[in-house]
């Protein structure tokens, strides 16, 4: 198994999306385990392909190709992740994005797809979502948790904005808050009055299942 996931992770380092998709089509053919599939291979290619660019050896056009082809992987194995959860009554309704300004998307669409195969509710606002649309999201479909996720230092930012919007128009109360991506903490959650942080898709839905669940 450990070298079929070496393959996954290579595929997204070289870009390769026909591959990604054709080792993704072998995952389900093969009833792999789809989480571990996802996370020991396809992600630990991404996370490969940031640490590259970071320390220059990749480029934009490297970053975009690795990009690609997770998200090519992710077009076929998301949807099978929900199916391989049970599927019970609704435990409860969450929004969730990325903020504003930022168009990381693929982390918070597992933890979107992780958190409906566990049962909840989930809009999902896409990426580069402005504060007042998570509100008017959270209010339109009647939510219980208003989830962001941001990538950037810079935009995390727009996490605390949330916060503040839900302040000046007295209805934090009436929301649970949570934030996650690679620059948030809970140091960050503490900081801003965010009601919990979760640091990866599977810890998303424990806390969620705390917070509104029940659990
Ligand atoms: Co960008 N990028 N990128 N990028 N990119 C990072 C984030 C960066 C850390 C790379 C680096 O320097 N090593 C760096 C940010 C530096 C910083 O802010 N300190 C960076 C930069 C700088 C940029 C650009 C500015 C580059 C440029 O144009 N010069 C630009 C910004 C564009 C913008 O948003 N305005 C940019 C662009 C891109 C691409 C478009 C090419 C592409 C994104 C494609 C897409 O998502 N559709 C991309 C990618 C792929 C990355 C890296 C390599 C991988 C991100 C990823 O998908 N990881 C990233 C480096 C890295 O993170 N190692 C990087 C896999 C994913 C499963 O993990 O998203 O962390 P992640 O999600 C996890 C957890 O964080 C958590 O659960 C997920 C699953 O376990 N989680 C939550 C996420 N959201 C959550 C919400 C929750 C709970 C948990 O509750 C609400």
């Amino acid at each position: 198994m450990l070298q079929f996931y070496e393959k996954c992770k290579k595929a997204v380092i070289e870009g390769d999306s026909d591959l990604a998709l054709k080792l993704a089509t072998e995952a389900i053919d093969k009833n792999k385990p789809v989480l571990d599939v996802i996370e020991k291979g396809f992600v630990k290619g991404i996370e490969e392909v940031g640490r590259l660019w970071e320390d220059g050896t990749f480029f934009l056009p490297e970053l975009v190709m690795g990009a690609e082809a997770i998200k090519k992987a992710l077009s076929l194995l998301n949807p099978i992740l929900s199916d391989q959860q049970t599927k019970g009554f609704k435990k409860g309704k969450v929004v969730i994005g990325t903020v504003e300004g930022d168009v990381h998307d693929i982390g918070k669409t597992l933890v979107a797809t992780m958190l409906s195969a566990s049962g909840f509710e989930v809009y999902d606002l896409g990426f580069d979502v402005g504060v007042d649309s998570f509100i008017e999201g959270a209010d339109k479909w009647g939510v219980n948790c208003i989830a962001s996720s941001a990538l950037l230092t810079t935009t995390m930012q727009k996490q605390r904005g949330i916060i503040e919007k839900l302040k000046e128009r007295g209805i934090r109360n009436k929301y649970t808050v949570i934030v996650g991506g690679a620059p948030c903490s809970r140091k960050w959650a503490d900081e801003i009055g965010a009601d919990g942080y979760a640091k990866d898709a599977v810890s998303a839905v424990t806390l969620v299942g705390k917070l509104i669940g029940g659990d």
